[in-house]
């Protein structure tokens, strides 16, 4: 078995120590930190996710994965955030109200950092009104927010209609993703852009920001 597919089988069984001993590895191999995420423990978490649909795994079993995935995200951040990387600009992001998921989240975190941008993560369970009043304190040129749950996409809707409101939203653009949000629901709730996963959004940010800077 190839050291990514125990490191998948270390997340489905959510053993933190284990997987933590073959991320160690792998990079003192010389595998590269983002193979270790992509091919390693995001396969992992895709099993898991399966699983739970199916009913095959259930809450307790499924925050033990997130665990694992957590510790090892850990482990790989210095290593995929380039400290001399001059700031691309600020970011502030978080989930959305009434929604604990944060693996995909913290993910799209640390991309931007390696991408080079500031970034001021919320956590989660974020009512819109702590959103507004982070933009008005750290200025950020992009606010993220994640959900993954059908119920709590509708909270991305009233966190811009409260920006709406307060007069911040022509301050700042707003990026939305997490497994339900697709790009039609972001141009519903009228953000500024979607993307599918961390590496997309990094992209998209270093767009946004090119952009305003050339506007
Ligand atoms: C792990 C997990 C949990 C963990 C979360 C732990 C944690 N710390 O995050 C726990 C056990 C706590 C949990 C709880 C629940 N969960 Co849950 N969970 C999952 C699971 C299995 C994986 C999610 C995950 O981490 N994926 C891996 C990451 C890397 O992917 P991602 O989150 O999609 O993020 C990527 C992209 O979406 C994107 N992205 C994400 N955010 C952002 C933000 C921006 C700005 C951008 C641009 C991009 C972006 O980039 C990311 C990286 O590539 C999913 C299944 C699934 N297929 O999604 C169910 C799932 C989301 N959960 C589900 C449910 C039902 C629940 C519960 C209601 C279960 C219950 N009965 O209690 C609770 C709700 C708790 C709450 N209030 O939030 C359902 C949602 C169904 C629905 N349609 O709404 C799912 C889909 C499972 C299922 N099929 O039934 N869950």
């Amino acid at each position: 078995m190839s050291n990514f597919e125990s490191l998948s089988k270390a997340v489905i069984a959510g053993n933190v120590g284990q997987a933590a001993e073959i991320t160690k590895n792998a990079l003192d191999l010389g595998a590269r930190p983002m193979d270790i995420l992509n091919l390693g423990l995001l396969p992992g978490m895709a099993v898991v996710g399966d699983r739970f649909k199916k009913g095959d795994m259930f809450v307790p079993e499924v925050l033990m994965a997130a665990r694992v995935m957590q510790s090892c995200m850990e482990i790989l951040k210095p290593m995929l955030v380039d400290e001399e990387v001059p700031s691309a600009g600020t970011v502030v992001i978080g989930t959305v109200k009434g929604d604990l998921h944060d693996i995909g989240k913290n993910l799209v975190a640390m991309m931007l950092e390696s991408a080079g941008f500031r970034v001021v993560n919320l956590g989660v369970d974020v009512p819109p009104e702590k959103f507004a009043s982070a933009i008005r304190e750290h200025k950020p040129h992009i606010l993220g927010m994640s959900a993954l749950l059908t119920t709590t996409m509708l909270r991305m809707k009233d966190t811009i209609e409260l920006l709406e409101e307060e007069g911040l939203r022509d301050k700042v653009k707003v990026i939305v993703g997490g497994a339900p949000v697709t790009r039609d629901f972001s141009e519903e709730i009228r953000a500024d852009g979607y993307a599918p996963d961390a590496a997309s959004a990094a992209e998209l940010a270093k767009q946004i920001v090119g952009f305003s800077v050339s506007s």
